[in-house]
């Protein structure tokens, strides 16, 4: 992408709210240029989206790091002009905020108003960091509107405000909370960049598709943990019933991220997903083949968590690709019985041969090391080689 169709968004909010993360999020770990400014600015670079963003660490802090900064900015913007760049403003400001009490959102939205009093007409996107708590997203969202709604010209600047849990949120073992709002952010942003730096819709909605599928991943990788917590029981497993709220929990958030409601046909949908990775005889038989591999040295415990690993994973990856297919209208949510067939077929072809292989690595790995945490890596690591092999394969 030419240079000169970057547009620059500046990320602000206080300490620790999680803007460095939100900003790995959003760009994902490949192709990221960090251009380091000083102590407290860096600046983003991604080769597959038209956005740089620049992380000001101490704009909301005192007034003498405010300044700094925001001169640090200013020399940043001029110097990129000289290059001839001539997107060198700040198009969009990102305001992170904690949404943890109604006090201190209002406390951070003034003081972040006021730093940026420098750029009063640039367009805001209030994110609220570690919005952890489903149920006070909406009611946060409100709040921010609300204080906007006092200054017309903030509220003019105001285009969207976006509830956020950039990486996965673990609350036990077994429970978690899943990203949120990262598509709709990158939307949002691109929505408000000037028209001569904005991607054209078709660009942007393939970048958010390769930004959910890490997103996806990252669901995968905690649902398949916590399937290895629930099955390492000493009895032998004999259906994947015990598996039923992991894949519950994995479905909806794998839903939500693609953007998959919770009418009545998705819900017959799922419901057969979750049948394939439980009761069906496919999930069956891949048991019995796993727990018949001959001449392994490992605790039946382990033996169950391997294999209850391996069908969330599969069950996960499968789940994944079936959701992108219906996010980009080549399938339906009617499709049950295509959904049932793709998801039998990657089953029997890919659960038993990878967890096979896994069960054999785990064999080999030295006494003492944390198995739980080794499985979980050769778990994914090799359902996921299995996906990037598959990657193009239309079946
Ligand atoms: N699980 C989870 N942790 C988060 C999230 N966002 C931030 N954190 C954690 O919160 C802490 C602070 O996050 P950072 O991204 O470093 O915050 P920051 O705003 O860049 O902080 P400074 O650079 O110090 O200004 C880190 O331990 C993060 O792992 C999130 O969405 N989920
Ligand atoms: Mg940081």
């Amino acid at each position: 992408m030419d240079a000169m169709d970057y547009g620059n968004v500046l990320v602000i909010g206080s300490a620790g709210v999680g803007k460095s993360t939100l900003i790995r999020t959003v760009l994902g770990t490949g192709s990221v240029v960090v251009t380091q400014l000083g102590s407290h600015l860096e600046v983003y670079e991604s080769l597959s989206i038209p956005f740089r963003i620049i992380d000001a660490r101490d704009i909301g802090g005192s007034l003498f790091a405010r300044r700094a900064t925001i001169g640090a900015i200013k020399r940043w913007s001029k110097d990129n002009a000289l290059d001839g760049d001539a997107s060198n403003d700040i198009n969009v400001i990102w305001f992170c905020i904690e949404g943890k009490s109604r006090k201190l959102i209002r406390q951070q939205l003034a003081q972040l108003s006021r730093a940026t009093d420098v750029w009063r007409s640039v367009p805001v996107i209030v994110v609220l960091t570690k919005s952890y708590a489903a149920t006070e997203r909406a009611e946060n969202v409100e709040l921010v509107r609300q204080t906007f709604a006092r200054t017309k010209r903030r509220q003019r600047n105001l285009r969207a405000v976006i509830p956020v849990v950039a990486s996965t949120y673990q609350l036990d073992e077994t429970t978690f909370v899943a990203p949120e709002g990262i598509p709709e952010l990158i939307e949002a942003t691109n929505e408000a960049m000037p028209e001569g730096v904005r991607a054209a819709s078709g660009d942007i909605a393939e970048f958010t598709l390769r930004r959910r599928r890490s997103v996806a991943r990252g669901i995968i990788a905690a649902s398949t943990a916590a399937g290895i917590t629930v099955g390492a029981v000493p009895i032998p497993i004999s259906d994947a019933l015990i598996l039923t709220p992991i894949e519950t929990g994995l479905i909806n958030a794998l839903a939500t991220l693609y953007g998959i409601g919770k009418g009545s046909t998705s819900k017959k949908l799922f419901n057969t997903i979750l049948e394939v990775g439980t009761v069906s005889t496919v999930a069956k038989a891949a048991i019995g083949a796993l727990k018949a591999i001959p001449g392994i040295n490992l605790a039946a415990s382990v033996v169950n968590a391997a294999i209850a690993g391996s069908i969330v994973a599969a069950i996960g990856e499968g789940t994944m690709r079936v959701f992108e297919r219906i996010y980009m209208g080549e399938k339906t949510l009617d499709d049950t019985e295509w959904v049932r067939g793709f998801l039998e077929s990657r089953m029997s072809r890919d659960l038993i041969a990878q967890g096979t292989k896994v069960v054999g690595k785990l064999s080999g790995v030295e006494a003492g090391t944390d198995q739980k945490k080794a499985l979980a890596s050769l778990l994914l690591e090799a359902f996921r080689q299995d996906e990037d092999k598959a990657t193009g394969d239309k079946s």
